[in-house]
């Protein structure tokens, strides 16, 4: 389907033609900088590059008023002193002749990547724009923003194309109260935003950017703030929030279309946000997002002045909309204790306006359920048949992640009736195995892998496995008989660490022990979804049972397993599916396609072979980077799942600290002063 990159050089001509400190920063350079940087690594030319052409006065009329329209229609005509003397009519603000032109191309932008991608002409995009927008009003212009480009490209999806669900997501550090003031009492527009906010003492200054700011009227608990009251946020920060906040609030609304505020002067560098967030962060903040709404998500640059961070970000942002994965994150885990303050200040102020987000509901309700059930630890090494196998058989394999020409992005082992399956082109049908010899040793180790069928399967899912372990194939699907399911997984693990994996993620849906064989030493992280109870029985061996409804899914997606996965850093994603009553296809998924975010693309999915050949038309787009389909009705939680994520949350927190949320935790979190950019943590709490 493709990405659309949608740009003009005519929005590098405005320029700031007097001195001000405050504006100097909003530059022609930042333009070329993304542009270059886009070239030089090989992404612009992968993307459908669309000229951007300007909005007419119609579509300006959207949002603004005629009166404010003709008022920078006139800016064209004006000299020097008193384009400066309008320019001080406003907040952060500066015209100059080409100004017109440019904010008419930077809305055109807007516009035609929200056609491209609701036509289906393309999947995704990103307009590279300037001046921004999100800042500017109805009659006003407003820090560096002219037009409002992304609240007239919502409009326009709203009249153009019927959209009934726009989400505006705005990852820019300043607050774009422009958007906010547009759709404060539109229900059909759901804004959010975080922003660098210091209890009210950064710009723009305004009350109403706090978490207490809802929307109004009809539009109440569809304007989202997330406030950050410190710098020096980074990629835990911003990850919690989207875990936390966004990702469950965004799929409760289930949009039609993603709308991104692309700012990038929230990441590392950056002299206006002052925060920590990498470029790769952003390359995950995008591909969370395209598993919202078919996938159309389009992002319009705002801020980001930083050059070698806008750059890097973008270049991000572009890769993550292509569907490569994404590079992991680096650094621990942890977010702040302010920045947990502000998620919770935001969950007071939004608990009463989404199921999703009422956490405690349950508390009331169920008081007890089951508590982990205590047993030994860290039982030690495999049989001597499966020591037998990993000393000498195991060949030596050429060094992980190399990343050679050749990659393959995707392969599939498949045997029977679903190895008939119609594939996407570019899935490598994988049909070597390796050796019979090998096979056989492995098999030894289970009874189930000694008949004939189990046998040529396990030798072709081997041959993937090593594909994946020595970095020529990214992700891959195995079918195996039902009856081998168990112990192939096991074989795989082995192998694995054999070939010195050191963070292995097996995620098993439908029930499934841990392989009692296996020591919990810390490099496998177990967890069953659909076991017989709640429990964790280690820090590495976790087991909840299937939520009943799909509001209990996702919290379980987003609360546990992703959390889990970015805090733990796997290498590799084993995805095993069983008999799971009530799970259907979406459900696998999108739990796919979210797992291959922290996975770096690194996701194994191992079936059985009975129930394949409809998992794996659901799984080889998603894996492949497409969206996941839609999850259906929303239905919230019930409390027994409710109570059951709490618990584990409060079982796991101490190790896993990306999984914590709520105050009464805020003891573990980590420290504010990550940086010396971060300033004296405030003890004045902006919840209480
Ligand atoms: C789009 C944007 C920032 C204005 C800052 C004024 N505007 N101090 O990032
Ligand atoms: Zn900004």
């Amino acid at each position: 389907m493709g990405t659309a990159l949608v740009y003009h050089e005519d929005m590098t001509a405005a320029r700031l033609l007097w001195d001000d400190p405050e504006c100097e920063i909003e530059r022609p350079e930042r333009l070329a900088a993304a542009l270059g940087l886009l070239r030089q690594r090989g992404l612009e030319q992968r993307c459908r590059c669309l000229s951007a052409a300007e909005a007419s006065e119609a579509e300006l009329g959207l949002v603004h008023s005629p009166e404010y329209v003709a008022l920078v229609r006139g800016t064209q005509a004006l000299d020097e002193g008193e384009l400066q003397a309008l320019s001080r009519q406003y907040d952060a603000v500066y015209f100059h002749p080409s100004t017109f032109r440019c904010a008419r191309l930077a809305v055109g932008a807007a516009l035609q990547l929200v056609d491209a991608v609701l036509t289906g002409a393309v999947r995704n995009g990103l307009a590279l724009v300037r001046p921004p927008g999100h800042h500017s009003q109805r009659a006003a212009a407003n820090g560096f923003c002219v037009f409002n480009n992304v609240a007239i490209a919502a409009k326009h999806a709203k009249q153009k194309h019927g959209l009934n669900r726009i989400l505006i997501v705005d990852w820019d550090v300043h607050h774009g109260q422009g958007i906010q003031y547009i759709f404060e009492d539109d229900p059909s527009v759901l804004y959010f935003s975080w922003h660098r906010y210091e209890h009210g003492r950064f710009w723009p200054f305004l009350r109403e950017s706090d978490a207490d700011a809802v929307g109004q009227g009809q539009g109440r608990g569809f304007t989202v703030n997330l406030p950050w009251n410190q710098v020096g946020m980074g990629n835990a920060d911003y990850l919690a929030a989207f875990l936390h906040v966004l990702l469950p609030l965004a799929f409760e609304f289930d949009p039609e279309l993603v709308l991104v505020s692309a700012g990038f002067d929230s990441a590392i560098g950056d002299p206006e946000g002052q925060m920590q967030a990498t470029p790769e962060c952003f390359a995950h903040l995008t591909q969370l997002l395209h598993t919202l709404a078919g996938g159309r998500v389009c992002a319009v640059l705002e801020g980001g002045y930083y050059l070698d961070s806008l750059a890097k970000s973008v270049c991000m942002t572009v890769q993550a909309l292509l569907g490569d994965p994404v590079p992991s994150l680096q650094g621990p885990m942890i977010p702040c204790q302010s920045a947990l303050e502000s998620i919770q200040s935001l969950l007071a102020a939004q608990a009463p306006y989404w199921t999703s987000l009422q956490q405690d509901r349950a508390l009331m309700l169920s008081p007890s359920i089951c508590s982990p059930e205590e047993r030994p630890l860290g039982l030690l090494s495999g049989s001597p048949a499966c020591e037998a196998a990993v000393a000498v058989l195991n060949p030596p394999l050429p060094g992980r992640h190399s990343t050679s020409a050749s990659t393959v992005h995707m392969a599939v082992a498949l045997m029977g009736l679903s190895a008939t399956l119609a594939l996407p082109p570019e899935v490598l049908r994988q049909e070597a195995s390796v050796g019979r010899e090998e096979t056989e040793a492995w098999a030894r180790t289970h009874e189930s892998l000694a008949q004939d069928v189990a046998l040529s399967a396990l030798g072709r899912f081997l041959f993937l496995l090593d594909g994946i372990l020595n970095g020529k194939v990214t992700c891959g699907i195995a079918a195996i008989p039902a009856c081998a399911r168990a112990a192939t997984l096991e074989v795989a693990i082995r192998r694995s660490l054999s070939h010195g994996a050191e963070r292995l993620l097996c995620v098993a849906l439908g029930e499934l022990d841990w392989p009692l064989e296996l020591a919990d030493d810390g490099r496998i992280l177990w967890l069953n979804i659909g076991g017989k109870e709640v429990a964790a029985r280690s820090t590495f061996h976790i087991s909840t049972p299937l939520p009943r409804t799909t509001g209990g899914f996702l919290n379980c997606i987003l609360g546990l397993v992703l959390p889990l996965a970015y805090s733990f850093q796997p290498e590799l994603v084993l995805v095993t599916v069983g008999p799971a009553q009530g799970l259907q296809e979406p459900h696998v998924a999108l739990l796919a396609s979210l797992l291959r975010v922290p996975a770096a693309g690194r996701v194994l999915a191992l079936l059985e072979e009975e129930s394949a050949p409809q998992l794996v038309r659901t799984l080889a787009p998603v894996l492949h980077g497409e969206a996941p389909p839609s999850l259906g009705a929303f239905l919230g939680a019930s409390p027994e799942d409710i109570q059951a994520l709490k618990h584990l949350r409060e079982q796991l927190e101490p190790l896993w600290k990306l999984l914590q949320v709520a105050s009464e935790t805020l003891g573990e979190a980590g420290s504010c002063l990550k940086s010396p950019l971060r300033g004296p943590s405030y003890t004045d709490k902006a919840c209480s």
